[in-house]
This record gives C-alpha cells, sequence and structure tokens, in this order.
C-alpha cells in the first residue's frame, strides 16, 4: 500500500461549526491528519502542479463557478469586513440561477449546512488535497493499491455544494478523472451524498454506500433505503450497528460491487464508525476494520483509499492503520 500526504493540507484550520443552536469547535482538527501520519508511518509527497493546472482538472468534475467561490470566499469575507471563518446563514431551497452579489448570498448558494466554513487556508490546502488524491490516482492505474490522506473529508461535496466539512469530492475526482470503470465503496459513518450525487446515472461509474441510517442521523436528506438508481446502492443501518450487521451488510455491498464489473476500487474511509466516535454511533472496535479491510481486497481490484470522517483524534491513528492492514 503506497501512502500520499502533502503538508500544504494543514493549513485548513476552520475553528468552529454551528448546530444545535452553537457554536462548537470544529470536528475536523488538523490534529486528525497529525494522528493518522504518526500511527501509518512514512508517506509520498506528491508534485504540487500550478494553481491553474489544478482548477483546470476540477473543472472536470465540480463546477467553474463553485470553484471560484472557494478560491475567493475567504477574501471576499475579509473585504466585507468580517473576521474569522465565511460562514453562510441562508439556503436557496428552490435553486435556480441567480447573480447574487453578497458573499453570504453566494455562500449559501453553494453550501447546504452550517458546519463547512471557509478558512484562510482552506483554498490552498484543497489544492495540495487535490495533488495528494492525483498521485494516489497514478499508483492506482498502475497496478497497486494507495491510501490519499485528505483532509479535509470529501464525500459531502457536490458538482458545485461543500457540506459536511467536504469541499471537493476527492473519490468523484479519482472515480472520474480515473478513465475506467470504477466503483465507489462509501463506509464512512455518514451517507456520502456528494459522490452519489455527482455519480447518479454516469455509464462507467457506481456507488454503494454502508451508513447510519439518515432518518436519525446527518446528512438526513440523502442515503434512505429506497435510494437505490442502476449504478447506486444503499445500505443505511440503525445506530448502535456491532460489527456483525456491518460485515453482513459489507458482505452484500462487495457483492454488489463486484456484479459492475469494475476495473478499479475507490474506498472512501471513515473511521467514525468506532466505538468510541464523538459525534457517531455505531460501536466498531480498532481491529474491526483490519477485517473489513480483507473483504474488500478480496474484491481483488487496484483499490485507492481516500480519507473521510473519523473524529476520535487518539484512537484515529490506529483505526486507519488498522484498515491499511488489510490490504
Ligand atoms: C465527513 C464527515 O464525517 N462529515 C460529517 C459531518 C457531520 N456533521 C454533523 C454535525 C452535527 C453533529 N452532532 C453531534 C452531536 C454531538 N453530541
Ligand atoms: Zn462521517
Amino acid at each position: 500500500m503506497r501512502t500520499f500526504w502533502h503538508e500544504g493540507q494543514l493549513a485548513h484550520r476552520p475553528a468552529s461549526e454551528f448546530f444545535n443552536g452553537a457554536l462548537h469547535p470544529a470536528a475536523d482538527k488538523v490534529e486528525r491528519a497529525e494522528h493518522i501520519l504518526a500511527a501509518i508511518g512514512r508517506t509520498e509527497a506528491p508534485h504540487l502542479p500550478d494553481e491553474a493546472t489544478l482548477q483546470a482538472i476540477l473543472e472536470d468534475v465540480h463546477s467553474a463557478d463553485y470553484l471560484a467561490l472557494l478560491s475567493t470566499a475567504h477574501a471576499e469575507w475579509r473585504a466585507a469586513g468580517r473576521e474569522g471563518d465565511a460562514m453562510p446563514y441562508a439556503f436557496p431551497v428552490r435553486r435556480r440561477p441567480l447573480r447574487l452579489e453578497r458573499i453570504d448570498a453566494r455562500l449559501g448558494q453553494h453550501s447546504y449546512d452550517t458546519c463547512t466554513p471557509v478558512a484562510e487556508g482552506t483554498w490552498p490546502a484543497l489544492l495540495a488535497g487535490t495533488a495528494t488524491v492525483l498521485g494516489a490516482l497514478e499508483a492506482v492505474l498502475g497496478g497497486e493499491h494507495a491510501f490519499a490522506l485528505t483532509r479535509p473529508p470529501g464525500h459531502h461535496a457536490g458538482t458545485d455544494t461543500m457540506g459536511g466539512y467536504s469541499y471537493l469530492n476527492w473519490a468523484a475526482i479519482a472515480a472520474i478523472r480515473s478513465g475506467r470503470r470504477t466503483a465507489v465503496l462509501d463506509i464512512d459513518y455518514h451517507h456520502g451524498n456528494g459522490t452519489q450525487d455527482m455519480l447518479a446515472g454516469r455509464e462507467g461509474l457506481s456507488f454503494a454506500s454502508i451508513h447510519a441510517d439518515p432518518v436519525s442521523d446527518y446528512p438526513y436528506f440523502w442515503g434512505h433505503a429506497d435510494e437505490n438508481g442502476d449504478n447506486i446502492r444503499n445500505w443505511p443501518l440503525p445506530r448502535g450497528t456491532l460489527l456483525e450487521a456491518y460485515d453482513a451488510a459489507l458482505a452484500e455491498g462487495c457483492a454488489w460491487i463486484g456484479e459492475q464489473s469494475p476495473e478499479l476500487l475507490v474506498v472512501s474511509f471513515g473511521a467514525d464508525t468506532w466505538e468510541g466516535d464523538p459525534i457517531s454511533h455505531f460501536a466498531l472496535r480498532t481491529e474491526d476494520y483490519a477485517r473489513l479491510a480483507r473483504r474488500i481486497a478480496g474484491l481483488g481490484l487496484p483499490t485507492l483509499v481516500v480519507m473521510e470522517g473519523g473524529y476520535a483524534v487518539e484512537a484515529l491513528g490506529h483505526n486507519v492503520a488498522s484498515f491499511l492492514s488489510g490490504f
């Protein structure tokens, strides 16, 4: 397993998120990456192309106006006389193209929650994260397994929306750019709504997700048991799920992925399914991740693992190392 990481990703340092009627310290702390790095040891630094090159690659996957907003939102926020991170507060329920001026309005057009602030270093970190994914994808296209230590996470980001701590969708970028028949298996605690929306109906690409039932858990409006299209399958599971039931869903997910005859697998891996996660409610143990990974490796596909959630910072490195040991 080759592992990729660019230290520029540390520049993303959001201060807080807003939920339950109050501001809380941001769950996507920089320490998450530091603990993973300490546990997995040596990583490869990808080449960091210039901004224009990366932007052109990203425009094949995300919309140009969304990327433009991500790159300027924090400066615009400052120019409007604000302090801290840029954060929306009003959202269009009816979406239609409107040319809006005010930064709050434009943030709202491209967001769907109040947990995903654009901080000063967010855009440079996203460019570094893109390089990390592209480096790992190259290794996987060469037939190897690779881990892209992506942070911030990506699977809640849509073509032109940020949410759930996600801005750019790493799994979708890899799947679309691969040019191969590719399956995405999403095993973060939360449904991978952005990836699902971006891959739905796309020839040669498929998406399977195992996650907390959205009747009780974020992102609420996606990932329900009836959301199954030609290339989409969802396995919502109740709070409290233990290894046995989780592994049974994974066996079904892997069987379905096999039927899609992919040449390449992308795994959106979140360790927020761990028993001690502070914002989640499954009960997997550290050693369970190696077992789940062995089942996934049994598909026999070159596999790109991208990092999604996992917020129990002290345990996160061990959980990631356990998972990667199964490949
Ligand atoms: C990538 C990823 O895992 N994103 C998850 C975003 C979840 N945001 C939900 C915020 C609300 C959390 N409620 C926590 C209650 C703690 N007692
Ligand atoms: Zn998650």
